[in-house]
């Protein structure tokens, strides 16, 4: 055992903002150990500051960001509503094609969930999904990204952000895979940051003698990560411009989509976001609105049921608009951030503890939202507590929170079938099974529109299990070229076109 004392200055941190059962085990550590856990200390930015850690927790409500006045926001359509939006819509499609042509645009996904509530052990993204080739998560991004990239005869790298629990098996999954043909310095792995757990009574939790008890800091942490794991120094080496963002769960999202990045380059947005039209007042999605004359996405817990069931005079939703967590997103307006440390923020109490704690060269800091949780912890008698009901709070911040920092942020519509069919649930709403349903009906519609007789039984339902490989088509036009090389299809038939 070592007697090696804790440091005063830590100490008196420490007492100061009533964590000191962090050190309680301090005299059963070993040399290595101590020195581990003084680590985990000082990252702990609040910490440093003057504001309470009770204060932090208490006010670190996600009730606390929705704004008091909003409005619904506005959006490009699905399809040109009239000449002059064609126009730009030809536009569009031709600067997003050269954009990507020219390698000013990659992909980055965000990939440091589970797949737990799917019944998966490992990264969300070894799940397998495809209907024919069963192919996962993982594959048919890369898949895409490969066919992308001959098409456009470019280099798009991907960026793919993972977590403290994912990571090592994220990058063994890749080493194994062979990258799924792609070229490994086109490929950049890295992780997001934590942020501690905490009991109810504002108490950080340990989940060993010599850790702290620490969770992924949100979808919001990539802005960063993308900062300090230096993706954005390779991404500026490399010319690129834009940032196609997009979540791992979402095997229908068109990675590179010419019109969507074309409109966000032809109206200088620096952060711009897919919607589809929400299913119901009840979807958990969060409603794109204006607030404070800025494009704003409120999730769907904090929005409240009187207003997410408010519909105009033609029976839609007022606030029907669904975040899709699809975005283009400028690398110069994720330098920004980091390099202000988002300064529009100072008035708020959360985000002055990030500023003022910013150890580091640049810092992002969004607005956190708290999610109450069942977190296993040490407690201070030594037992290790496996809780039943939640007992703690994890904090994380979105990156959506970042689009009223944006001087300009637009938002284009797309439809569901073809874009959003999200895997989070082993049943029913957003499971395997309905993903794989719309990635079959997405292939029958491109093949409808192209001519091809699809199978269907009486009822209309599709009567054949169809993939598409990204290798064969990207897209419906894509399909119309390759006629000649598409079987008849028959009732039953399981068929894979690459
Ligand atoms: C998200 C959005 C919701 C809607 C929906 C669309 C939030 C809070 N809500 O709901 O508005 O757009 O998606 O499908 O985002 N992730 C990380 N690190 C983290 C946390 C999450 O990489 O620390 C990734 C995760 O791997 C996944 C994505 O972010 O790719 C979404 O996370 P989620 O499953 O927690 O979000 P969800 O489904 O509640």
């Amino acid at each position: 055992m070592s007697h090696r004392k804790v440091p005063e200055n830590i100490k008196k941190r420490l007492k100061k903002h009533h964590q000191e059962h962090l050190i309680a085990f301090w005299e059963q550590l070993d040399a290595g150990q101590q020195r581990d856990l003084l680590g985990q200390i000082e990252q702990l930015d609040f910490l440093k500051t003057d504001v309470s850690v009770e204060d932090f927790i208490k006010k670190a409500s996600s009730a606390a960001s929705t704004p008091a006045d909003f409005t619904a926001a506005p959006f490009y359509s699905a399809a040109p509503a009239n000449k002059a939006e064609l126009f730009k819509y030809t536009q569009a499609v031709e600067l997003g094609e050269e954009l990507i042509s020219s390698g000013k645009v990659a992909a980055f996904v965000v990939a440091g969930g589970q797949g737990t509530r799917l019944g998966l052990d490992g990264p969300k993204g070894n799940f397998p999904i495809s209907p024919v080739k069963n192919k996962t998560l993982f594959q048919i991004f890369a898949e895409t990204i490969l066919a992308v990239s001959k098409k456009y005869n470019a280099t798009c790298p991907w960026y793919i952000m993972t977590s403290p629990l994912n990571h090592n098996e994220t990058v063994k999954i890749f080493e194994k895979n062979n990258y799924y043909g792609l070229s490994p310095e086109d490929i950049f792995i890295f992780q997001q940051g934590t942020f501690a757990n905490f009991s109810f009574d504002g108490k950080i939790l340990l989940a060993d003698k010599d850790k702290i008890s620490v969770s992924p800091d949100g979808h919001g942490g990539s802005l960063r990560a993308l900062h300090r794991s230096g993706a954005l120094k390779d991404m500026k080496k490399r010319g690129v411009k834009f940032v196609s963002y997009f979540q791992i769960d979402n095997p229908l999202v068109k990675i590179f989509d010419p019109l969507f990045i074309g409109l966000h380059a032809l109206d200088n947005s620096q952060i711009s976001s897919k919607a589809v039209i929400k299913a119901g007042p009840g979807e958990k999605v969060g409603s794109f609105c204006i607030a404070d004359g800025k494009v704003t996405v409120i999730e769907y817990s904090d929005l409240p049921t009187k207003l997410a069931c408010r519909r105009n005079p033609d029976d839609s939703l007022v606030f029907g608009l669904a975040s899709i967590a699809i975005h283009i997103i400028n690398l110069d307006f994720i330098e920004q951030l980091n390099a202000s440390g988002f300064s529009e923020l100072k008035t708020s109490l959360l985000s002055k503890l990030h500023l003022e704690s910013s150890s580091h060269s640049a810092s992002v800091s969004l607005p956190l939202h708290k999610a109450v949780k069942k977190i296993p912890h040490l407690d201070r008698h030594d037992n290790f507590i496996v809780p039943s009901e939640p007992n703690g709070i994890k904090l994380e911040s979105f990156v959506f929170d970042a689009l009223p920092l944006a001087s300009k942020s637009i938002i284009l519509q797309t439809l569901r079938g073809e874009e959003f069919g999200p895997v989070k649930n082993a049943s029913g709403f957003d499971s395997a099974q309905i993903a794989k349903e719309m990635m079959i009906c997405r292939s029958a519609s491109w093949l409808e529109s192209a001519g091809v007789a699809i199978p269907r039984k009486p009822d209309g339902s599709i009567d054949c299990v169809i993939e598409i490989a990204p290798s064969f088509a990207l897209d419906r036009d894509d399909v119309k070229t390759k006629l000649n090389q598409i079987p008849k299809i028959a009732a039953g038939d399981k068929v894979y076109l690459s």
